[in-house]
């Protein structure tokens, strides 16, 4: 029987491309010198998109529509912004993405951008390599500790439970806000961000980006969280305002902020890279080797069970898998 055909929306990791070449053809929009004519081409064959954030490809409802037989959209990464899961619904197109396989590892990266926020460990490795502990003695104490910190985690899904965990063995006392209350969690739930920002001065940012979350972390939550208020966003770059943040990091409306996402990826506001309280990773929450290849196993999972009329490992909500 001829192999079905995958549209790659972008480069994929050498796992995600070797194992859906043992299922489809493979096609990559990225490599294509006229984009539009290969999808001309292809479009009647199509029934499989590979794709993720990081290849900048909207897989709205007009880009879906392109093709006639599309049965399934599989996103590497656990946050699927960039596919319009309510229009894939509609069309009967199932969306999988790659969850619980990153969980503790974004959860490791968030502790510690949160640790390098408040102890400046980055700050003073380079004082370090610059020389100045040999010429101008130690690096300065660092004003802000964790030891006298209440945070609040924005988003309580896995990840956002594996943090609390984290956070809880050291010791800080912990709130958050979500649209509902999680019964089994003993935390403080706040129904209202303003709320929370206001009785605590540590934000960690887990919520899923999309229209919902956008701007959510604005002027008025930054205010609320105060001059001694650390954020660390390791969500997506459209939850939080960024120039509003700019200029509460610059008036010191808040004490520091740790970022491992932005607005415009792998663009970052040039404003931020001249300020000294903000910390800045280049989106790495779930980048080692080992969760990367879990992630792209899932990947190649969830489009092999499509080509063979199989389960999808991991549907997502909005599309759950009912036979295809
Ligand atoms: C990936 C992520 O880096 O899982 C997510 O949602 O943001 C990261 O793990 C990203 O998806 C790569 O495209």
């Amino acid at each position: 029987m001829a192999k079905p055909h995958v549209l790659l929306t972008g480069p994929m990791m050498p796992l995600i491309e070797d194992g859906l070449a043992k299922h489809y053809v493979v096609h990559k929009l990225h490599e294509a010198h006229d984009r539009s004519q290969l999808i001309t081409k292809i479009a009647p064959d199509v029934t499989a998109i590979a794709t993720g954030g990081h290849t900048g490809v909207k897989c709205d409802e007009g880009f879906m529509a392109q093709f006639p037989r599309l049965k399934c959209v599989g996103n590497f990464g656990v946050g699927y912004d960039s596919i319009d899961s309510k229009a894939a619904a509609k069309r009967g197109v199932i969306v999988t993405n790659t969850p619980d396989v990153l969980t503790e590892e974004v959860a490791d990266t968030t502790l510690g951008l949160l640790i390098m926020t408040v102890r400046e460990f980055g700050k003073a490795e380079q004082y370090l390599r610059a020389g100045l502990w040999a010429k101008d003695g130690d690096y300065r104490l660092t004003p802000a500790s964790l030891r006298d910190r209440r945070v609040g985690i924005v988003g309580m899904g896995r990840i956002g439970q594996a943090i609390a965990k984290r956070i809880e063995a050291f010791g800080m006392p912990i709130s958050y806000f979500s649209r509902t209350p999680k019964k089994e969690l003993s935390y403080k739930y706040y129904g209202n961000l303003l709320d929370m920002a206001r009785d605590v001065d540590t934000l960690v940012v887990i919520t899923p980006g999309g229209a919902e979350t956008k701007n959510m972390i604005n002027a008025e939550v930054l205010k609320a969280l105060g001059s001694r208020g650390i954020l660390i966003n390791v969500a997506r770059g459209t939850v939080v305002d960024e120039p509003a943040l700019i200029a509460a990091l610059k008036n010191k409306t808040i004490q520091a902020a740790g970022l491992d996402v932005f607005w415009n990826e792998p663009n970052v506001d040039p404003e931020f890279l001249k300020l000294d309280n903000v910390v800045l990773l280049p989106h790495v929450g779930s980048a080692s080797e080992c969760t990367r290849q879990m992630m792209g196993q899932l990947v190649v999972d969830n489009l092999a069970a499509c080509a063979e009329g199989k389960t999808p490992p991991t549907p997502v909500p909005e599309t759950p898998f009912k036979g295809w």
